[in-house]
């Protein structure tokens, strides 16, 4: 660089810090509530919004008398997904627009079949709802009295269509959900969120809208569209940069025959630290492919030693860099007269590598299968956290940031460092992945396609093209995005013949599935950019099922891939029922919300009536087909579910042992995945490095897998995931008779730990049997056992019964506590010897003791109140509960088993007076009895 070069870039920097947060001048937004809604037939016609949609605004213009989720609404309010609708508006460009080269009419996006107008000419139609549509307005546009149209034709009748059109040639399955779903038929023959026609987790709201912004872009020659950002260690051993590589898309306004314009493209990365890391000026010609897009590279370096690394959480910080990018006609290359500002955008990313390596576990028996798992920034990283659904069915919610922000930062702390987006809901909002980066959770981002056989036809395929394209450009510059993957179970659904597609058309099948997520997404992916790994399925084996034609025998292998495994009949607090895998990518159990989310799904009028396991509304909620059936058995297994559980005096106590069973049965099979990382058998099991538990949220209030449920509330499963996911795990088990404890490190720790042993039985604090064992922990990704003893010894030396007590001796239960040298607590366990329906315990009494708050919050929330709770014996399972006040305790569902008070606090963003909360307090405990929703046996005082 000259010195006057250097000058320029100085003098353009100071500009741009200015500049950053203006609105781009070439947008003219149409978003808003200037809309109107109408349905050709009924002649409904209220107001409508933009981003937004059909089922929004027809709630709140009252067209539909109560909330969406109330009762039986899902189903009652389905003929709004049979009408046509169309959003409608008039608006006016200012001055200027009309001067302009191009005048482009951006939709970010459109849910889904629709035909869009514009002063009466139809600019052209829409079918995919994950692609940003762009109409040529020029010559329609006027400067006053525009009229916009967007005529949308309803999804079920459209998926309908199209599946009897495909069906002419062989039909497209599934031709239809389980009748358990209450959903809607076809939508895998529409782009559009696969679970909008419900899921067995989800209603039916089959949305129709503009679910994200739509505007006017006017401009003469360019315009940015998105910006990329890859950074690689330079290849060489020996050089000690990092090559950065900042893509900036741009779309061009030129007319054909014109020769394409002249740019300058000025780049600046300003470091966490808000000083500049490194600047580029590159000249560019904007020759852009027929609808006008291109991309121009601009190369960076950076000396390594000065570049802050972007970690995974749990393994480091989250530094983000901030990337500029300023597209400017090009006049006098290296003159400080610079040319006019087109456009410039800002976005932030991260330094970090990232692969999914598969190599041989024994590289002297390749038959004993590959490794699978994330190396970042070269360091192997056992990813822990859960699957995401989309935080609400109708898309125009499920970007609030309120929502999203709660869900995230619950997952961060609840120690989670991966989240799956499961490729039946959406491509997030930009908002999910800009806290991902910052929180460091990494995204496994499935592309949307899941559980069905899909349509191949060439539209269909150029569109799945356009979207997996615009989707990679709008996300892959994240740190989180750690992985690509093409659809979820749809090779395991293909080989298990799931949908009937074994016999004469199966070829058929296996080939359409080739061509769409190998020959098609993976082909864009992979033509937009290699730096991130790309997975066909998930479930699948990984590199092993790209040589088994992208179809492996078994894609559920234990020895490559992923797996999902689900057993709701065996005893899931027993570890040796699960599978080895090497990366356990969904597994999970059902539970009921307890009672203070499921109100917001009926009223108190009919309370009684819905809130029972056998009631109408809970075969309504329930889509998984059998699953209250199956919620009831696994509760049996451990817990004295009371005989007639179907009646609503026992729902309470159903939600909630259901919750238990939910947060043991997840604990149970996420301990053994993280004791299995070190493992390796025989037959080349183990070296387990993925454990995401489905699923982290919840779409309506409803019976379902979730962890956290849909008032945003954390059931006692998302609570256990705090310590069963935490850095460091102090995990016992029993083997045939043998207690077994294993310390699980997957943060760098090396040196003494011990392991403290307590045996108590439920009627006193007082330990009957104590002992500590040493550990030697070799740093980070360690697993060391720290005992191996008979459990008829452990009891025997404790005096605590060696059987089933059924109502005789107390029972026990065994406490360990992992600790440094000098006695600083890191983890603790528990193991409870018996199932506790088997196990003798007396009542415990509770003592509440000094409410104070509100504070300012230590958590994601805005305040904390502290509490202390005293008990008069240990209790098992201790839930306190808040009723209708939103938040969450700093613990819950803990056993207490010491004399002492236990200081709790609240976390939440309602604030009131600490009496007010207290007012609202319950708590209950197991204690070998059934509890009533007047909670039996357990006494709330205030002291
Ligand atoms: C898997 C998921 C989801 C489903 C879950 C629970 O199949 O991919 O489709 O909701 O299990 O059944």
């Amino acid at each position: 660089m000259t010195w006057l070069h250097r000058l320029v870039v100085v003098v353009l920097l100071l500009g741009t810090a200015a500049a950053r947060h203006r609105p781009r001048p070439h947008q003219v937004p149409l978003d808003g509530g200037d809309w109107t809604l109408y349905s050709e037939v009924g002649g409904v016609q209220v107001a409508g919004s933009v981003p937004g949609g059909v089922y929004s605004d027809l709630r709140a213009a009252g067209q539909l008398p109560k909330d969406l989720f109330y009762r039986f609404n899902d189903e009652d309010y389905r003929w709004v997904a049979k009408a046509n609708w169309t959003y409608d508006r008039s608006f006016q460009v200012p001055r200027g627009v009309l001067a302009k080269d191009k005048q482009v009419l951006v939709l970010h996006g459109v849910d889904t079949v629709a035909e869009v107008r514009l002063n009466g000419r139809v600019l052209g139609t829409t079918d995919n709802m994950f692609v940003r549509y762009r109409f040529d307005v020029k010559g329609i546009l006027k400067d006053a009295h525009n009229r916009l149209q967007v005529r949308f034709t309803s999804p079920t009748a459209e998926a309908s269509r199209r599946a009897a059109e495909q069906d002419k040639q062989y039909p497209v399955p599934p031709a239809c959900p389980d009748a358990s779903y209450h959903g809607e038929c076809g939508v895998n023959h529409l782009r559009k969120m696969q679970a909008s026609f419900s899921w067995d987790w989800g209603p039916a709201f089959p949305s129709m809208g503009l679910w994200k912004s739509v505007h006017i872009e006017a401009y003469t020659t360019a315009v940015l569209r998105n910006v990329g950002f890859t950074a690689r260690p330079a290849a060489a051993a020996t050089a000690k940069r990092w090559d950065v590589a900042v893509r900036a898309y741009w779309e061009v306004g030129a007319r054909p025959g014109e020769s394409p314009p002249r740019a300058l493209l000025s780049v600046t990365l300003t470091g966490p630290d808000g000083k500049v890391a490194a600047s580029e000026d590159v000249a560019a010609t904007l020759s852009g492919d027929a609808e006008g897009a291109g991309f121009t590279d601009v190369a960076l370096f950076l000396p390594k030693d000065k570049v802050q690394m972007w970690w995974p959480s749990g393994y480091g910080a989250q530094p983000l860099y901030t990337v500029h990018v300023a597209l400017r006609a090009f006049t006098n290359w290296g003159q400080s007269d610079r040319g006019d500002l087109w456009d410039q955008m800002t976005v932030k990313s991260g330094f970090r590598t990232v692969e999914l390596v598969q190599e041989p576990v024994d590289e002297a028996h390749l038959a004993k299968g590959l490794t699978y798992y994330f190396r970042v920034n070269g360091v192997a990283v056992f990813a822990k956290g859960s699957n995401w659904i989309p935080a609400h069915v109708l898309p125009e919610l499920g970007g609030d940031p309120g929502v999203v922000g709660h869900l995230l930062h619950s997952a961060k702390e609840a120690n989670m460092n991966m989240l799956r987006v499961w490729g039946g809901g959406v491509y997030e909002s930009d908002l999910f992945y800009e806290l991902a980066d910052e929180l460091g959770i990494m995204v496994w981002q499935d592309l949307m396609f899941a559980c069905a056989m899909y349509p191949v036809g060439s539209a269909f395929l150029r569109s799945v093209d356009t979207e997996v394209r615009q989707q990679y450009r709008r996300l892959n510059r994240h740190p989180s995005v750690v992985v690509w993957a093409g659809n979820n179970e749809n090779e395991a659904a293909l080989r298990g013949d799931w949908y009937h597609t074994q016999g004469p058309l199966f070829e058929q099948y296996h080939r359409d599935y080739v061509k769409l997520y190998v020959d098609t997404a993976r082909a864009a992916v992979r033509a937009e950019g290699l730096a991130t790994p790309f997975a066909v399925s998930s479930p699948s084996n990984g590199a092993q099922s790209e040589a088994d034609g992208f179809l492996a025998e078994n894609p559920y292998s234990s020895l490559y891939g992923d797996d999902h495994h689900y057993d709701y009949l065996s005893d899931a607090w027993n570890p040796a029922v699960f599978h080895n895998t090497r990366f356990g990518s969904e597994y999970g159990f059902m539970s009921w919300p307890k009672r203070p989310t499921m109100m917001d799904a009926t009223d108190s009028e009919h309370a009684d009536e819905d809130l029972a396991l056998g009631s109408t509304l809970a075969a309504s909620r329930q889509h998984h087909p059998g699953g209250n059936l199956e919620i009831a058995m696994q509760i049996m297994q451990h817990l004295p579910l009371p005989q007639d559980f179907n009646k609503s005096e026992h729902f309470d106590t159903v939600a909630y042992y259901s919750q238990i069973y939910q947060a043991m049965a997840t604990k149970t099979e996420t301990e053994f995945l993280r004791r299995s990382r070190n493992l390796l058998t025989p037959l080349g099991e183990g070296r387990t490095m993925g454990a995401l538990y489905w699923q982290l949220n919840d779409v309506w209030q409803a019976p379902s897998w979730a962890g956290i449920d849909f008032s945003g509330r954390w059931k006692m499963l998302h609570h256990y995931a705090v310590d069963f996911l935490a850095p460091l795990l102090v995990s016992p088990f029993v083997n045939a008779g043998t207690l077994l404890v294993d310390v699980v490190s997957d943060a760098p720790r090396s040196g003494e730990l011990l392991v403290h042993t307590d045996v108590l039985a439920w009627d006193s604090f007082q330990p009957r049997a104590q002992s500590v064992n040493a550990v030697t922990m070799k740093g980070a990704g360690s697993t060391v056992r720290a005992l191996v003893k008979p459990m008829w010894a452990v009891l025997r030396e404790a005096g605590c019964p060696e059987n089933a007590t059924w109502g005789q001796a107390w029972g026990c239960v065994i406490l360990f506590r992992l600790t440094d040298t000098n006695n600083a607590t890191l983890a603790e366990n528990f193991l409870l010897p018996f199932s506790p329906k088997e196990t003798r315990m007396p009542t415990a009494t509770f003592q509440l003791g000094r409410v104070g708050g509100p504070f300012p919050g230590t958590q994601h929330q805005r305040w904390d109140y502290e509490l202390t709770l005293v008990a008069s014996s240990p209790a098992a399972f201790v839930w306190l509960e808040a009723g209708p006040v939103l938040g969450r305790f700093s613990r819950n569902g803990f056993h207490v088993t010491g004399a002492e008070g236990l200081e709790l606090r609240f976390h939440s963003d309602q604030e009131m007076p600490a009496d007010e909360l207290l007012q609202h307090l319950t708590v209950r405990a197991l204690n070998g009895q059934g509890f009533s929703r007047v909670q039996e046996g357990v006494e709330l005082l205030k002291i």
